[in-house]
């Protein structure tokens, strides 16, 4: 497989007026026609011929302006359809047959639970039919689909429905018209048994939207939370961003097989399942929070990514990075802010960042890619936002808008670059964005380093900055980047000072500023600062970077107690507790004898007993750092140290905090009917943070045992009773197997509940837990064909279970080179996925490395490998 270049980008050199297709829907046998209007551009060569990308299809007939075509007319490739002598405008009709019941790997037409549906983002719609698949090529599209009407009632295409009528033989047709010019990524049809549930919803300016979400019949009680969600979404775009839903109807449809999370189909967004239904009973809050923040990404696309689209796919975060910005936005403001914060933070810091110190590190704006798919990456959507962020940080929120309207105003219709929305930003605020581009083109965690010197005699604060940025493949040098350092001083009972920075006009006096970091190394210096004053820096992580200070144990108690910034609370815990976990996993490594320090007991309970701090706070700043947030922060990382050191902190915190947990777990007890509002979700999360380190001292204690067993059979919601569950899950007892097992026999019909199930068990500290797992593939509750559940299976296992999977004999390595190379040959985007965690080898220690690299390079001896997996095997290996 060859890669494909940004520098190699060239416009199409011919404009679609319009698309017809026409589906005959049959599983194995679907007939697609599709007549589309192209005319060459404005000095384009007339040798120039016509070039459609087309894939796993059986091409019928081809017609130009009505004429058949002959061999010799045209060339049938591998990729596509070249036709060398086409006239300057032409309609030229293509007839192909598909095997969408053939199609596991759900990209183009496939059957999910019987039900036809489409995934083409992003070079999905080659395999429908023969066209120039590429976002920049936009034309208005209509659809005719043809079915028979018992088994596929429902019949769905982007746009207005214009006709609709019943044909001979059992079949039926419906026509969709949409209005708007889109690029064929966006292109949906669906078709099936489904049933709906329907609102409205009138925009700004008074017009009247129909509102549907189609699920098979048993899912019908499950729609609620995701229609509340669209309306939602719908006026928090009206009154943050002014923008207004374009169309008459807006559809949502839940499928079971879908690789990835959901789809922003023109006014037809396709999801997974998983984050449509809900109900207390078979939903967590974690589900409901994901619910909402899903529905609002997918229909904010409307706007950013689909009226305004990219040119090309290495502008992906384009519409990714700003659309994920919007999505949590959106939440920020429906939920807590500070929580909300803190969680994006907290994933970016312990996977984003893996990926960017990676063999796939790549920049927000990729260079090259061997399989595009393989770039729906963190860097493209979580670091992509954090652009955003920080422009909306610099600029101002007003200078940020005006970006915002200006981006619209030029691109509305258009297929652009991020380059674009950078220039729009600049325009509108006259803010010099020239440095801060590179942020899309240099990959890396930049690192900042931070000394403070105190002079009191002259009451004068020096923060030393310094940053620099590791390299990554194919950058070996990096310029400085363009930082907004977000700080402030606080006086010694916390409250924020006065700024006053030398030699800096405007602004003094504020009490908090944003530094604009641009060189290699830079000094601030600020007046007027009393003794004892603490400096509270990178506040509410206004930069994706690694900070470095000299920052005293004390001084990170007092943030941790005193910051007003909420999500700097949270960073100092982590801190503190980072730091004294990397010691303990270092004495773990030594032999050392384990001891816990009194002063991170006593922190943790000032925390604990506090009542008046948001409960999700709280639960955050009392979890202890995750695994994989400690192993980014070691030269080597040793899986089995940090388990022993985290569970040893768990343990030692429950033995000397006991009462205290017992006293909070009672005081949060579940009462009144389940809401998801932050008050609750924080309640439950802060009880079951308690039960979670109790759990630590059970099953010996049978006291807490018992309250485990207790809160998993009187739970009255997913919540409560899955976390009871994976307490128990990770003990192997009669208790346990009897709790496993009624949980399975109430829910073996709903599979978004058996996934959970299966995820509770593979994440189990049990040390046969990979045999448990493979078990488990062998059962009905499996099945390797659906994403979902190989996510929550093997996916589980090997991501969120860092200790069994990295067992040093290799088995858990082993393992997962077995499934990758059975998953590849059908789903290759899946596996792809999947093979991510061998390609942290070279952080690993010479045992595990040498096993990780050698499965690494079993998979890639393999002879056939889809180029999805072909690309992240070799980059691991290069
Ligand atoms: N745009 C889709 C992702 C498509 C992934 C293709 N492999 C979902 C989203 O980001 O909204
Ligand atoms: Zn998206």
């Amino acid at each position: 497989p060859q890669p494909t270049y940004l520098k190699d980008y060239v416009p199409y050199p011919f404009e679609v007026e319009r698309l017809d297709l026409e589906f005959d829907l049959e599983p194995h046998h679907t007939r697609v026609l599709s007549r589309a209007r192209y005319k060459r551009k404005e000095h384009v060569d007339v040798e120039e011929p016509l070039r459609l990308n087309g894939a796993g299809q059986t091409l019928l007939s081809l017609s130009l302006d009505g004429t058949p075509l002959t061999a010799l007319d045209y060339r049938c490739q591998d990729s596509g359809l070249v036709l060398p002598n086409v006239p300057n405008a032409f309609e030229l009709t293509v007839v192909t047959e598909i095997d969408p019941e053939a199609n596991k790997a759900l990209e183009g037409l496939y059957l999910s639970s019987g039900n036809f549906c489409t995934q083409c983002e992003a070079q999905g719609f080659r395999r429908i039919t023969y066209f120039p698949d590429r976002p920049d090529v936009m034309t208005r599209y209509t659809t005719t689909i043809r079915a028979d009407k018992q088994r596929f009632p429902v019949l769905l295409s982007n746009g207005n429905l214009v006709e609709q009528c019943d044909l001979d033989d059992g079949r039926h047709l419906t026509r969709w018209e949409d209005p708007f010019f889109k690029p064929s990524y966006l292109f949906a049809l669906v078709a099936g048994d489904l049933v709906c549930q329907e609102d409205a919803f009138t925009t700004m300016s008074g017009r009247e939207v129909l509102l549907q979400i189609y699920v098979e019949a048993r899912n019908a009680d499950k729609c609620d939370h995701a229609m509340l969600s669209l309306k939602k979404a719908m006026a928090w775009d009206e009154q943050r961003f002014g923008f207004e839903y374009d169309l008459d109807r807006f559809m949502i449809v839940a499928v079971d097989d879908f690789n990835m999370g959901a789809m922003e189909n023109k006014g037809l967004n396709v999801f997974n399942s998983k984050y449509v239904l809900a109900r207390p009973e078979t939903a967590t809050d974690d589900d409901f929070l994901n619910i909402e923040s899903v529905v609002g990404h997918e229909y904010f696309h409307n706007w950013t990514g689909n009226r305004i689209t990219c040119r090309d796919w290495f502008q992906l975060s384009l519409k990714e990075g700003l659309t994920v910005f919007r999505d949590q936005e959106f939440s920020a403001d429906m939920n807590s802010a500070a929580v909300k914060r803190i969680e994006e933070v907290r994933i970016l810091q312990s996977h984003q960042f893996a990926e960017d110190s990676g063999p796939m590190a790549h920049p927000v704006r990729p260079e090259s890619y061997v399989e595009i798919n393989n770039f729906y990456t963190m860097t493209v959507y979580s670091k992509g936002a954090e652009l955003i962020r920080m422009m909306q940080t610099l600029l101002g929120r007003d200078g940020f808008m005006a970006g915002i309207r200006l981006y619209v105003q030029r691109h509305d219709g258009q297929a652009v670059t991020t380059d674009d929305f950078v220039a729009a930003m600049e325009d509108a605020s006259g803010v010099d964005l020239d440095q801060f581009r590179r942020w899309y083109s240099q990959a890396g965690t930049p690192v900042i380093h931070v000394e403070q010197h105190y002079d009191g005699e002259r009451q004068q604060l020096t923060l030393d900055v310094t940053q620099s940025c590791p390299a990554t493949p194919g950058q070996p040098d990096k310029q400085p980047f363009h930082i907004p350092l977000r700080l402030a001083l606080l006086g010694p009972d916390g409250t924020p000072q006065p700024l006053h920075l030398v030699n800096e006009s405007g602004q003094q006096g504020a009490e908090e500023l944003v530094l604009s970091v641009t060189a290699a190394r830079q000094k601030f210096c600020f007046e007027q600062v009393g003794e004892g004053c603490v400096v509270s820096l990178l506040r509410d992580f206004s930069a994706p970077v690694k900070l470095t200070m000299n920052t005293s144990r004390d001084e990170l108690a007092f943030l941790m107690a005193h910051d007003n910034d909420a999500f700097n609370r949270w960073n100092a815990s982590q801190r503190l507790a980072g730091g004294l976990l990397l010691d303990l996993v270092d004495r773990v490594r030594k032999g050392q004898k384990l001891i816990l320090e009194p002063m991170f007991v006593e922190a943790f309970r000032t925390s604990l007993l506090d009542e008046q701090t948001d409960p999700s706070l709280l639960a955050l700043a009392l979890a202890l750092p995750l695994e994989s947030f400690l192993a980014e922060q070691m030269e080597e990382i040793d899986p089995q140290a940090i388990f022993t050191a985290r569970e040893f902190v768990r343990h030692e915190v429950a033995v000397q905090l006991k009462d205290d947990f017992l006293t909070v777990y009672r005081r949060c007890a579940d009462s009144g009917p389940y809401e998801v509002t932050p008050q609750a979700v924080g309640q439950r999360r802060l009880k079951n943070l308690c039960l979670g380190y109790l759990a630590a001292l059970a099953p010996q204690d049978n006291m807490i045992w018992q309250m485990i067993l207790e809160q998993f059979s009187t739970g009255r919601n997913m919540t409560d009773v899955s976390a009871a569950l994976g307490l128990l899950a990770d003990h192997d007892n009669r208790d346990s197997r009897h709790a496993l097992d009624t949980f399975y026999a109430t829910w073996k019909e709903d599979p978004l509940v058996v996934e959970k199930w299966l995820g509770i068990q593979a994440r189990s500290r049990r040390e046969d837990c990979l045999e448990q797992v493979e078990r488990l593939m062998g059962t009905p509750a499996f099945n390797l064909h659906n994403p979902n559940k190989v996510r929550s299976l093997i996916g589980v296992f090997c991501q969120g279970n860092s200790v069994r999977f990295h067992a040093a004999d290799g088995s858990g390595y082993d393992f997962l080179r077995r499934q990758v190379a059975l998953i590849d040959p059908f789903n290759p985007q899946i596996a792809a996925r999947l093979v991510a965690p061998l390609l942290r080898w070279p952080r690993y220690d010479d045992t595990r490395s040498a096993l990780m690299k050698q499965a690494l390079e079993q998979l890639q001896a393999k002879t056939t490998l889809s180029a999805d997996l072909y690309e992240m095997v070799s980059k691991g290996l290069d």
